[in-house]
């Protein structure tokens, strides 16, 4: 089995910014540098054959650059917080990328979960023991206004999560490169 998931890999110019938001941040565990991402989707533990169907799916999907932003900063997870996150513009192609995403895991087998997409980059999560929740409520509260200048979207990765002592570490399988003669209106 290979735990997977598909991401928009963040530029270098948007990491930077990231890592001097998380500075600000009073978590013991901030997201290394290396592991900031986009997830599109979760495709959880995967058989290998399945993965080659997704591999097939993922390969067969066309859409057209786009821009995004980052700007905003939460925490997930209500009165038991669970991650601090930075928010992402709203974004049609994006709304409609994941869809896409979302019908070709389902296409080739794989049970994805019925979340709602709420687009974000996981800048930390949080342990109960380690974190003090109002220190993070302030932290968070006092960079709202956080916001990255409009970075290119070129494609998506598909991404094997290893589990480990020191975390996950994510490992780029594939690199699905959008077309810029797509249409950026989606197709019906
Ligand atoms: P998160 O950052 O919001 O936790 C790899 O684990 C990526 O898949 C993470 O970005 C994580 O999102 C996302 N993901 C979504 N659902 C998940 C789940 N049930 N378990 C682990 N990761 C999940």
């Amino acid at each position: 089995m290979i735990r997977a998931f598909a991401a928009i890999a963040l530029p270098d110019s948007v990491l930077d910014a990231l890592a001097c938001a998380q500075a600000e941040l009073p978590v013991s565990r901030p997201t290394p540098e290396d592991n900031l991402h986009l997830t599109l989707v979760f495709l959880g533990d995967v058989p290998e054959v399945s993965l080659e169907e997704v591999h097939l799916a993922f390969s067969a999907i066309r859409a057209a650059p786009f821009e995004l932003v980052l700007s905003g900063m939460g925490v997930f997870g209500g009165r038991k917080p669970r991650l601090v996150y930075a928010g992402v513009d709203h974004s049609d192609p994006l709304i409609h990328l994941q869809a896409k995403l979302d019908r070709a895991a389902r296409s080739a087998g794989i049970e994805v979960e019925r979340r709602r997409f709420t687009p974000h980059v996981t800048l930390a999560y949080l342990n109960a023991k380690r974190d003090d929740p109002l220190r993070i409520e302030r932290a968070v509260a006092a960079q709202a206004g956080f916001r990255t200048a409009p970075f290119r979207v070129e494609g998506f990765g598909l991404y094997q999560s290893e589990l480990g002592k020191g975390g996950a570490r994510y490992r780029e399988l594939a690199y699905y490169a959008f077309s810029p003669s797509e249409s950026a209106v989606p197709k019906a």
